[in-house]
């Protein structure tokens, strides 16, 4: 193993040589199928996880209802103290979580940081959020009476994550429902196992030095079935998955098919939009990080460039420019800002869009292939990649799916509502961005007849959300949203009590019913 990935490991007590347990439910277990972690960047096996079974899956899910139980009797503000501890355990080990999820994930070591910045952050939102999750009092129309809307804990929450943010969205769930007084279960992707294994560690030491059952915050790594069987199971009363539309849609029909609820963040393919009074050294450096960082892994990537015709050339001038300083390198040194993608898989479908974009006779302005050359060949490092494809049609394959890779399409326009058009013609709805400095194009683009994404910014790119507002999408991205905002509101189950204080019983709508 190198001395980066051991020290790394080493930091988080993270063994190179045994087995790891990867299912927490208030102990440590795992005698399941054994997965290995591979970093991205140099192909060498990291560690080897013990996953869950059937059955410790199974029991897993039942610890978890039992801490539900003693869980949902502790006062909001006292989970909100215990949150705060929890982010303080995070804060402590920032810097060697982020190189972790460098190290496995392949993002960059300034982007694994943010992640753990944004888990802490949403801890500190929740913290604030366990003494404001107000219900309501509602006017009654009857004499004496008083209706209350009142905020219980709603059960197990299950936690279904993906490998590109192994990290932030687990925090953002595991937040709110911890706040709202559930237990949750997190099944991570498979190939970031260590990533989920040192966080739920911080996590379950601060709940068991507090006396909190461990299995308010369970673990069960695993691959699909775990994922289906927790889809099915009764006794989870909400899954909040993040993946593919593919895998969404299973996962979306087997959970409504026994009324469970679910939070679906599934594919993105976000547009920017750049008007011709746009500040170009603003929009430029913006749509560089949006189309690049995370190597064009991120939900919220940007995957379809609009230019005015008017900006068009000089716009791709620049942008063009910028992609051609771009070296590829270890993520975990400073200044690297093109890691490789995650996977195998990963690479295969970046090359098999590159063909695509060839065989439809797209110009490729930059990029279009691997990384071939010693040391990146270990690695699953590609080109960022520019095209103009011929078609601007947005129902063509190329513009209404998402690559999940580094690979902008650019297309020009000369009006805004043709843009707006291109914008949400696609199945997906996730994130969109609008370069202008003109307020009335403001006004178009938030309004009605605007951007029918769930994020729609204005000078600023499609990535890179804070944890304030809720994060999700609309249409085929599935409608869910989490993090900031409302996003609570569906952590909890609500009880509508209609109390009367008086000495009458009326019927509501003045129904009357007397024998
Ligand atoms: C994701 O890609 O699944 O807005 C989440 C962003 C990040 C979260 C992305 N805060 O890009």
């Amino acid at each position: 193993l190198s001395s980066r990935a051991s020290a790394i490991l080493s930091s988080l007590d993270i063994s190179t040589t045994e087995e790891i347990p990867g299912v927490y439910d208030g102990q440590w277990r795992g005698s399941g199928d054994i997965f290995s972690s591979v970093c991205p960047t140099t192909g060498e096996t990291l560690a080897h996880v013990r996953t869950a079974t059937p059955q410790e899956l199974h029991d897993a899910i039942g610890r978890a209802r039992e801490a539900y139980t003693v869980f949902r009797h502790v006062p909001a503000p006292r989970r909100g103290e215990i949150l705060r501890q929890i982010r303080e355990a995070l804060a402590a080990k920032r810097d060697e979580l982020g190189s972790l999820v460098s190290l496995e994930m392949g993002k960059i070591k300034t982007e694994g940081r943010g992640e753990v910045q944004e888990f802490i952050d949403i801890c500190d939102y929740a913290v604030g959020l366990s003494r404001m999750m107000n219900g309501n009092v509602v006017a009654s129309e009857r004499p004496g009476h008083s209706i209350l809307e009142v905020p219980n804990p709603l059960g197990v929450v299950a936690v279904l994550s993906a490998f590109n943010f192994p990290v932030a969205v687990y925090g953002w769930n595991l937040a709110l429902s911890l706040a709202a007084g559930n237990a949750t279960i997190w099944k991570p992707s498979p190939s970031t196992p260590l990533c989920s294994i040192a966080v739920a560690r911080i996590v379950a030491r601060v709940l068991e030095s507090n006396g909190i059952p461990g299995a308010v915050a369970g673990l069960v790594t695993g691959g699909k079935e775990a994922g289906a069987a927790i889809a099915e199971s009764r006794d989870i009363e909400l899954v909040s998955f993040t993946g593919s539309e593919h895998v969404g849609r299973i996962v979306g029909k087997n959970v409504m098919s026994r009324f469970g609820k679910t939070i679906l963040e599934l594919g993105g393919n976000n547009a920017s939009i750049v008007m011709p009074d746009a500040d170009l050294s603003l929009a430029v450096p913006a749509v560089f990080f949006g189309a690049v960082g995370t190597a064009g892994q991120r939900c919220t990537s940007t995957r379809r460039l609009y230019l005015h015709s008017d900006i068009a050339s000089e716009f791709l001038g620049r942008l063009t420019k910028l992609y051609s300083t771009v070296q590829p390198a270890d993520p975990l040194v400073d200044g690297t800002l093109l890691g490789p993608l995650h996977s195998s898989a990963a690479l295969k479908m970046y090359s098999n869009t590159i063909d695509h974009l060839r065989s439809i006779g797209a110009e490729i302005l930059t990029g279009g292939n691997r990384y071939t050359d010693a040391p990146l060949d270990a690695g699953n490092f590609v080109q960022p990649t520019i095209s103009i494809p011929k078609s601007v049609d947005p129902k063509a394959p190329i513009w209404s799916t998402e690559t999940f890779a580094p690979i902008l399409n650019v297309a020009t326009f000369d009006h805004l509502e043709e843009a707006i058009a291109w914008n949400n013609a696609v199945p997906q709805g996730l994130s969109s961005s609008l370069w202008t400095r003109d307020i009335r194009n403001v006004g178009k683009w938030i309004g009605p007849g605007g951007s029918d994404t769930g994020i729609v910014n204005v000078n600023v790119g499609t990535s890179g959300a804070e944890i304030g507002a809720a994060f999700g999408g609309n249409k085929s991205t599935g409608w869910g949203r989490e993090s900031g905002g409302d996003a609570w509101k569906q952590y909890v189950r609500w009880s509508a009590c209609t109390i009367n204080f008086s000495d009458c019983a009326p019927l509501a709508q003045g129904v009357n019913f007397t024998a």
